[in-house]
């Protein structure tokens, strides 16, 4: 009867910590999948992570919450005599040893992707200033500062006039959008120029630290059109708050008449001339 009593107990207090877990799992946000290959790898990765680590918590935290009721000293008053036991000691080592070295594989695998910069079909070079970026394209000799938006520069200001919550994108929206073609692969070399920075946008699934005199390296490949919003992510100084990234994925054909653009001539108005 009293061994029914414990087990009741016992599957009580997982029941209780499962629903929690779950119900946080269910309203709570979770990472973006984000929109390149690797960034849904990261996202996979965490999802798989928390999952063994919550299963890990539910059981471990459900043995602690039953001994504490089952075994205290008013149900116990003598203590048990026993001091240790070799066999329990090997599995509480084997069975945690085995998690880690399952979970580290995938995690390894992911990080060296990560890490491999080769075959990039183009170079960008992000430079961090306070409080802006400059972007240069190293193959098409084009170079950009992209800082904080008139609007969103104007509403932030003590006693303006535009109120905060009338600018569309507050403080996420900038003059000059860094502008990339998708299914490329691109590679981003990052530093700064005065004070450490560090380029995130959570889609991309990584975040650098632009150092000065400094090159840090990462790729991207970006899979879907669209706008992708980020922050500086390292304090900067006093405009930190005030140094948003906007990167705008577009078709790799309105990326060549893009950049013909901005090199001063449009391949549209080259299509037209008759020699
Ligand atoms: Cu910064």
């Amino acid at each position: 009867m009293k061994r029914l009593n414990e087990w009741i107990v016992g599957v009580a207090v997982l029941a209780v910590i499962m629903v929690i877990t779950w119900g946080m799992f269910a309203v709570g946000d979770n990472m973006r999948p984000g929109t390149t290959p690797f960034s849904q790898d990261v996202y996979a990765l965490h999802n798989t992570v928390l999952g063994v680590v919550t299963v890990i918590g539910v059981l471990v935290f459900t043995a602690m919450f039953t001994s504490i009721v089952l075994h205290s000293k008013k149900r116990h008053p003598n203590a048990a005599k026993f001091t240790h036991s070799t066999k329990a000691e090997i599995i509480w080592t084997a069975i945690p040893v085995l998690i880690l070295v399952v979970m580290a594989v995938p995690a390894t695998r992911v990080l060296i992707e990560m890490e491999d910069t080769g075959n990039a079909e183009m170079n960008v070079k992000v430079t961090g200033y306070q409080w802006l970026w400059k972007y240069d394209y190293l193959e098409d000799d084009i170079s950009i500062y992209s800082a904080l938006d008139r609007d969103s520069n104007r509403a932030r200001q003590i006693g303006s006039d535009i109120k905060p919550a009338e600018v569309e994108n507050y403080l996420l929206e900038v003059n000059n959008r860094l502008v990339l073609p998708v299914d490329t692969k691109i590679r981003f070399l990052l530093t700064a120029d005065d004070v450490i920075h560090s380029w995130w946008v959570p889609d991309l699934g990584w975040k650098r630290d632009a150092i000065p005199g400094m090159v840090n390296e990462a790729w991207t490949l970006i899979e879907e059109e669209g706008i992708y919003r980020g922050q500086c992510a390292e304090l900067c100084g006093k405009d930190h708050g005030f140094m948003p990234i906007v990167v705008e994925a577009i078709s790799k054909e309105a990326y060549a008449a893009w950049v013909a653009e901005q090199k001063g001539t449009s391949t549209v108005q080259n299509a037209n001339v008759t020699p």
